[in-house]
């Protein structure tokens, strides 16, 4: 038997597609602290303090901020904790997730 019947004819690439990342934001509200803000970002996301406090302003200003990405899970775990501390104190805080593109 010659050597290229043992030998595939095609070779197949398995492609390894990777989990998209997702990113959670930061909504604005009229209600909620700026200082509340801030140690929320800082304690539930680990910015740093000038981080944090950029993040608040510009969803202050603009209506919205994406805070960070994460894999889906620890993205909707992020932003159900931190959307529960504002809750907790009665603030209408929130922070959403959506896929990035
Ligand atoms: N707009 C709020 C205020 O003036 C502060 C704030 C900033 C609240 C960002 C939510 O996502 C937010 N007290």
């Amino acid at each position: 038997m010659s050597d290229s019947a043992l030998k595939p004819k095609t070779v197949v690439k398995p492609k390894t597609e990777r989990p998209k990342l997702h990113k959670v934001i930061l909504v604005n509200d009229d209600y909620t602290p700026r200082g509340f803000v801030v140690t929320i970002l800082q304690g539930e996301f680990r910015l740093s303090e000038d981080q944090a406090n950029r993040v608040m302003i510009t969803a202050h200003q603009k209506g919205s901020c994406v805070v960070s990405v994460f894999p889906r899970d620890v993205a909707e775990t992020k932003a159900a904790r931190a959307t529960d501390a504002g809750r907790a104190k009665g603030y209408p805080l929130m922070f959403t997730t959506e896929p990035e593109e």
